[in-house]
C-alpha cells in the first residue's frame, strides 16, 4: 500500500544514510514489537535509531522522577528532543512503556496508573522504531504509520519535522525542569508564527514586534496552510513567509530548533569535536523585548549580550534567586491622594495595562488623575502634541531604553525617602539552577567548504536583494508615517488588547447611547468611537448582575478567544449595575440584514458558510474552554468590510444562564425559534450538536433566501399546506418518486449571478446532514468545514 508520509520518511532516511559521514552501520538494530515493553529499572532498555544518533528511553529528570525521552545520544550534555510525559514524570520503580497487542503504546506509572498513551489500535502486529531522523514511529507490518512523535513536538523541531497548525513548541520551565513552561512558538489564528508568553492568566505576543502589522514585518497572513520546517542545510521556511538560514548554512552539522526556557527561539548546530551546541540563529537579539523575563514591577536593562533585571527605587526582589518572580514594594500605598508622591524614572516604560488614555491633559492633570485613582501605580506622560496621559494599573514588561525619551512616574508614599538618588541598581542574583538566566549570544560563522562558500554567496546575494527591498519599503512607510505625525499612534498600537472601560468613557464614545445598531435578547448594541479613533460596537447587557470578579472571569474568557471568524472583544465595563462589552465594529452589519438584498452573490454566500463553520468549529474544538454558542442565527453572524463572516454573541449564554439561576426564573431553553434543535424541546442532553443544527438552518437560509423565523414558512400555491423550511427542502430535494430534485427548485430567486451547481449542491447536502433530528447523526463542526472545503481542494 502506498503511504505518502512513510515514503517521504524513507526517502529522507535514504538521504541521511547516503550523505552523512557520521552514520555508522550497526548490527544492534533495535525496535519494540507488539506485546513487549521497556522498563524504567533497566538502564539498557533503550531504543536506538539505526545510526545511533538518537536514542529513546527513560531519563531521570528529578528525584525519583523519570520521563520517556528521545535524546541525542552523542553530546555529553543531555539534550532531549521529545518527551512523552514531560508534565507527569513517573516513578523509578515498576514504570514501563508497553506496546500492547492491540496496537496501543502505553506509559504506566509504577505499575498502576496510565500517564500517557498514543490511543492507537491495530489488528495487525505493530512495531515501535526510532528513525534516523529522530522520529519515533509506531507502524504496522504493512508500514502504515499509526502514530509518530514528529506530530507532537515538545520544545524542539528537527530537520524536516513540520510545525503545523495543530502543533506547537512549548519551552520547558527552566534549564533543569523539563515540564511545560511559559513560552511557546506556534501559528496564531491569523496564520502567522509568533512567540507567546503566558503566565498568571495573561498571554502576550512578543515576537515578531507586536506593535507592527504582520505585512509590515514581511509575514503573510493569507496562506492558511500553516506549515513550517527547516531542512538539512539549515534553511527554515514557513507558509507565513518567515524564512531564515543558519549562520553555518550547508550540509553537515546536526541541527535542532528549540523554544527555550528563556523565551528565545534558537537554532543550534552540534560541534562534533567539542560536543557543544553552538547557536546558529536566534529570533530575538534585544532580549528585553521578551516578556516576563523580569517579573512584575521590575525593569529589564539591556546591555548588548545579556539582560539584567532591576527593581525600581522603593522595591525589592521578591525571590533573590529568581528574577522572573519580579519585585515587590517595600511600602504600602494609601488611597488618600495627599499621602502619595511620585518618583521620576527617565527612559523607562512599562508596556500595556493603562487604566485609560487621556489626550490633551497637562502633566499636573495627569498626576492628579493617578493620585485620585487608588489602583494607579504609576503614570507615563508624553509631551508629544497635545500631551497624553497613561495611568498604569499594573507594572509589567518594564524596560529601559534611552531611545524612549519618556519619563515614568511611580507612586510612592509621601514620607518615603529615596536613598542614593534615582539611579537604578542591578541586584545581583544568587545562584539557583532553576532560575531563568538567559544564555549569552554565540554565533558560529564557519565556512569550510568552497562549494559551500559558493552556496553561501548565492544566499547572501538573494538575502541582500531582500534586504534592499525591506529598506525601501521601510523608508516608504517611514516617510508616509512621518507626515501623519504618529509617534503617538505607534504608542497607541501597542496598547491593543483587552481592557476595562469606564462607563463614562463608553457613554461618551457612544454619544450617550444614541446610535443603536442592533438588539438581541442579551441587550442592545450601540455604535461607538473610542478614544483612539477605533470604531466599536458596545453591547449593553441587560439583567446580568454578577459581581465584578465573577463577571471579569467569564468575560476575559471570551476576550481570550481569538479567531478570524469570531468577533474580537476589546474590553468590558462593570460599574454599579452597568455591564457592557466592547467589540470590533462590523461594517456590513449582520447576515440577516444583508440576506434580503441581492448584494450577496453565491460566491459570498459560500464563503460565509465556510467562515461561519470555521468560527464555530474553533469554539467547539480548539478553545481550551468548551464554549457552546446556543444561539446561531443570521442576526448573530456579522460581516466585515470584505464580507467575511464573524460570529458574535458566543459565550454570552453563560452569562445569561447565571442570571437565570440568580433570578430563580431559570429556563432551560435558550436560542431562537426556528433555529433550535429538537433536543431543547425533547429534554435531551445539550451538546455542541445544537449549534450544528442551527448552523444547518442558516445554510438552508443562505441557499433558499427564505427565513426560518416562524415554524411554517413555506406555503406553496393557494390553499396548500405550509411547511417548515427543513421539511420543504427535504421534500423538494428528494421527491417521493425517488427522483432527485434540482437545486434550481429551492434556490434563492433574487440572485441572478452565475453559480457553481456542485458547490450549491454540496451546501444543501451538508445543511440537511446538519439538521438531522438525531443529534448523533449530525456531523461535528470541524467535519462540516472539512466537507465544505473538500470540494475546493478537489478541483
Ligand atoms: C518542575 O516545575 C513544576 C512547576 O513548577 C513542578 O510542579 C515540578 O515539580 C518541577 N519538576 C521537577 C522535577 O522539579
Ligand atoms: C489519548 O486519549 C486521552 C483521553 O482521550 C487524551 O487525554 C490523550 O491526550 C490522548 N493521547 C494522545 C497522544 O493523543
Ligand atoms: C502557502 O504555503 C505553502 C507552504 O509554504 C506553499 O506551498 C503554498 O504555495 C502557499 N500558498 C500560497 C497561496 O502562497
Ligand atoms: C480616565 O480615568 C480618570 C479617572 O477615573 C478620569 O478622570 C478621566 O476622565 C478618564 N479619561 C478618559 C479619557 O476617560
Ligand atoms: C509613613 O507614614 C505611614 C503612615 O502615615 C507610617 O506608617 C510610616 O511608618 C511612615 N514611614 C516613614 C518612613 O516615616
Ligand atoms: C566540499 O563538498 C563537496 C560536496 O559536498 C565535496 O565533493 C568536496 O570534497 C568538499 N571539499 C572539501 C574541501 O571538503
Ligand atoms: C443621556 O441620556 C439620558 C437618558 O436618555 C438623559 O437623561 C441624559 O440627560 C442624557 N445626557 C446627555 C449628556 O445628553
Ligand atoms: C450590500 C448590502 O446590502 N450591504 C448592506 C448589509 O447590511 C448593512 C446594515 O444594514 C448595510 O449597511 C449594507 O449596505
Amino acid at each position: 500500500m502506498y503511504h505518502p508520509k512513510a515514503f517521504q520518511i524513507m526517502l529522507l532516511f535514504l538521504f541521511l544514510y547516503s550523505t552523512n559521514p557520521y552514520v555508522s552501520i550497526s548490527a544492534t538494530y533495535e525496535y519494540l514489537s507488539s506485546g513487549s515493553s521497556l522498563s524504567v529499572e533497566r538502564s539498557d532498555d533503550v531504543i536506538f535509531s539505526m545510526d545511533r544518533r538518537f536514542s529513546a528511553g527513560f531519563y531521570n529528570v528529578g528525584v525519583n522522577a523519570y520521563c520517556f525521552t528521545i535524546r541525542f545520544t552523542k553530546p555529553i550534555k543531555f539534550t532531549p528532543v521529545w518527551m512523552a510525559n514531560r508534565d507527569q514524570p513517573v516513578n523509578g520503580r515498576r514504570s514501563t512503556l508497553s506496546l500492547r497487542k492491540d496496537g496501543n503504546l502505553v506509559l504506566t506509572d509504577a505499575g498502576r496508573s496510565i500517564v500517557w498513551t498514543t490511543n492507537t489500535t491495530s489488528t495487525s502486529p505493530v512495531q515501535l522504531r526510532l528513525l534516523n531522523t529522530g522520529n519515533l514511529v509506531l507502524q504496522t507490518s504493512e508500514n502504515i504509520i499509526l502514530w509518530q512523535s514528529f506530530d507532537f513536538p515538545t520544545d524542539t523541531l528537527l530537520p524536516h519535522q513540520p510545525l503545523t497548525g495543530k502543533s506547537k513548541l512549548v519551552a520547558s520551565q527552566s534549564r533543569t525542569n523539563y515540564s511545560s513552561g511559559f513560552y511557546s512558538f506556534n501559528f496564531d489564528n491569523d496564520n502567522v508564527l509568533r512567540l507567546y508568553h503566558s503566565r498568571l492568566e495573561i498571554t502576550s505576543v512578543y515576537w515578531p514586534n507586536p506593535s507592527q502589522a504582520s505585512w509590515q514585518l514581511g509575514r503573510a497572513n493569507y496562506n492558511t496552510s500553516k506549515i513550517a520546517m527547516f531542512d538539512l542545510l539549515g534553511h527554515f521556511q514557513s507558509s507565513d513567509n518567515m524564512d531564515f538560514f543558519a549562520s553555518d548554512f550547508g550540509i553537515g552539522p546536526i541541527r535542532r530548533l528549540t523554544m527555550e526556557f528563556d523565551g528565545n527561539l534558537r537554532l543550534y548546530s552540534l560541534d562534533e569535536r567539542t560536543g557543544n551546541w553552538e547557536i546558529s540563529w536566534q529570533a530575538i537579539s534585544d532580549l528585553c523585548t521578551i516578556h516576563g523575563l523580569c517579573g512584575p514591577n521590575s525593569l529589564c536593562l539591556s546591555p548588548p549580550d545579556k539582560i539584567r533585571c532591576s527593581c525600581p527605587p522603593g522595591f525589592k526582589l521578591k525571590d533573590d534567586t529568581d528574577w522572573s518572580q519580579g519585585c515587590e514594594p517595600i511600602f504600602e500605598l494609601s488611597c488618600d491622594p495627599l499621602e502619595s508622591k511620585f518618583i521620576v524614572l527617565p527612559d523607562i516604560d512599562f508596556d500595556g495595562y493603562d487604566y485609560n488614555i487621556t489626550l490633551g491633559a497637562t502633566l499636573q492633570e495627569c498626576q492628579n488623575m493617578c493620585l485620585e485613582l487608588c489602583s494607579c501605580k504609576a503614570f507615563l506622560y508624553k509631551m508629544s502634541g497635545r500631551g497624553i496621559c497613561y495611568p498604569k494599573i499594573l507594572l509589567l514588561n518594564g524596560y529601559q531604553s534611552s531611545s524612549l525619551g519618556v519619563k515614568m512616574r511611580i507612586k510612592v508614599p509621601r514620607n518615603m525617602t529615596i536613598s542614593g538618588g534615582d539611579r537604578l541598581k542591578v541586584t545581583p542574583l544568587k545562584c539557583n539552577p532553576n532560575a531563568v538566566v538567559p544564555l549569552g549570544v554565540v554565533y558560529t560563522q564557519k565556512v569550510t567548504n568552497s562549494s559551500l562558500k559558493y552556496l553561501l554567496w548565492f544566499v547572501s546575494v538573494m538575502g541582500g536583494t531582500q534586504l534592499i527591498s525591506i529598506v525601501i519599503a521601510w523608508g516608504y512607510l517611514y516617510v508616509r508615517n512621518k507626515d501623519s505625525s504618529s509617534i503617538e499612534q505607534g504608542y497607541m498600537l501597542t496598547i491593543t488588547g483587552f481592557r476595562k472601560f469606564t462607563y463614562a468613557e463608553l457613554k461618551k464614545a457612544t454619544k450617550n447611547f444614541s446610535t443603536e445598531i442592533g438588539r438581541g435578547d442579551g441587550g442592545a448594541v450601540y455604535k461607538a468611537e473610542l478614544m483612539d479613533e477605533r470604531v466599536a460596537a458596545v453591547k449593553r447587557l441587560e439583567g446580568v448582575s454578577q459581581g465584578e470578579a465573577e463577571f471579569l472571569a467569564e468575560v476575559s474568557l471570551i476576550g481570550r478567544v481569538n479567531h478570524m471568524n469570531l468577533i474580537p472583544m476589546w474590553g468590558y465595563c462593570v460599574e454599579k449595575h452597568h455591564r457592557l462589552l466592547v467589540f470590533e465594529y462590523m461594517e456590513h452589519g449582520s447576515l440577516a440584514e444583508n440576506l434580503s438584498s441581492n448584494a450577496l452573490d453565491w460566491e459570498k454566500r459560500f464563503e460565509i458558510a465556510v467562515g461561519t463553520g470555521k468560527g464555530l468549529a474553533y469554539l467547539h474544538e480548539e478553545c481550551l474552554e468548551w464554549v457552546l454558542h446556543c444561539d446561531i442565527k443570521p442576526q448573530n453572524i456579522l460581516l466585515d468590510k470584505d464580507y467575511q463572516p464573524k460570529v458574535s454573541d458566543f459565550g454570552l449564554s453563560k452569562l445569561r444562564e447565571r442570571r437565570g439561576i440568580d433570578g430563580s426564573s431559570f429556563s432551560r431553553i435558550r436560542g431562537t425559534r426556528g433555529y433550535m434543535a429538537p433536543e431543547w424541546v425533547m429534554n435531551q442532553p445539550i451538546t455542541s450538536k445544537v449549534d450544528v443544527y442551527s448552523y444547518g438552518i442558516v445554510l438552508l437560509e443562505l441557499v433558499t433566501g427564505k427565513r426560518s423565523a416562524g415554524s411554517n414558512v413555506v406555503c406553496e400555491g393557494e390553499g396548500s399546506v405550509c411547511k417548515n423550511l427543513v421539511t420543504w427542502v427535504r421534500e423538494m430535494m428528494f421527491e417521493t418518486d425517488g427522483r432527485r430534485g434540482k437545486i434550481e427548485d429551492i434556490m434563492d430567486t433574487k440572485i441572478e449571478s452565475a453559480y457553481d451547481v456542485a458547490k450549491l449542491d454540496l451546501l444543501v447536502k451538508v445543511a440537511l446532514y446538519c439538521v438531522e433530528e438525531d443529534k448523533d447523526a449530525r456531523p461535528t463542526m470541524s467535519k462540516v468545514v472539512q466537507m465544505l472545503l473538500q470540494d475546493e481542494s478537489g478541483d
